[in-house]
């Protein structure tokens, strides 16, 4: 399961350009994983863009992961889904996605990741390391000395979200992240391809600098 470079889709920040466009050349640039994040669209429409997602990540190897839809996951064949605190229960997505199925859960703190991965949690997201544009419902920016100690208390992996920009990446790595989740740094430049290739490299250089 390879986290680094996760690249949530958003329509309201593609500038005007399809997800098929964005998605495509966010995949192309080397996002690792892809995540479909629509909070205003009908069911019909989500399954729509959600079997794009599924094959533009089949054709590059990537993960698909839907935000919040269990059924939508299932639907498309996603490789899973991310939830967040006020979302469906862990155990309870797991019932109904079964035991392959890739479950991420929203953690803000140790304590939640803690409980993420007690409820079998496969990853958790942890933010936000910077004010977000994106998502302004958060609480108080999450430090690198809360990425250690979430490191040092849970085992499964941790992608740092929130604010992430390629020349913030490489510290957050270094500190201990197994990935960096964007929205606006890749789907909302100029150069989708580019920014999401200049991600990848700075989480290269954090993994370096770890050794
Ligand atoms: N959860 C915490 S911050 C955030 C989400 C979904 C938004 C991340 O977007 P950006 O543009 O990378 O700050
Ligand atoms: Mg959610």
């Amino acid at each position: 399961m390879n986290l680094e470079v996760y690249v949530i889709g958003s329509r309201e920040l593609s500038r005007g350009r399809s997800q098929g466009e964005v998605i495509g050349a966010a995949l192309a640039g080397g996002a690792t994983v892809v995540q479909l994040r629509e909070k205003n669209l009908s069911g019909r429409e989500l399954l729509a863009l959600a079997l794009q997602y599924r094959e533009l990540t089949q054709r590059y190897g990537a993960l698909f992961i839907v935000n919040d839809r269990v059924d939508i996951a299932l639907a498309a064949q996603a490789d899973g889904v991310h939830l967040g605190q006020d979302d469906l229960p862990a155990p309870v997505a797991r019932r109904l996605l079964g035991p392959d199925k890739i479950i991420g859960v929203s953690v803000d703190n140790v304590d939640e990741a803690w409980q993420a991965q007690e409820a079998g949690a496969d990853y958790v997201g942890l933010g936000p390391f910077f004010p977000s544009g994106s998502k302004t419902d958060t609480g108080k920016p999450v430090s690198l000395d809360t990425l250690r100690a979430v490191k040092a208390a849970i085992g499964i992996p941790v992608v740092a979200i929130g604010g992430i920009k390629a020349e913030k990446a490489g510290n957050i790595i270094a500190a201990g992240a197994d990935g960096v989740a964007v929205i606006s740094a890749v789907v909302g430049a100029p150069d989708v391809k580019l920014a999401a290739q200049q991600l990848a490299a700075a989480v290269r250089a954090g993994k370096e600098k770890r050794k």
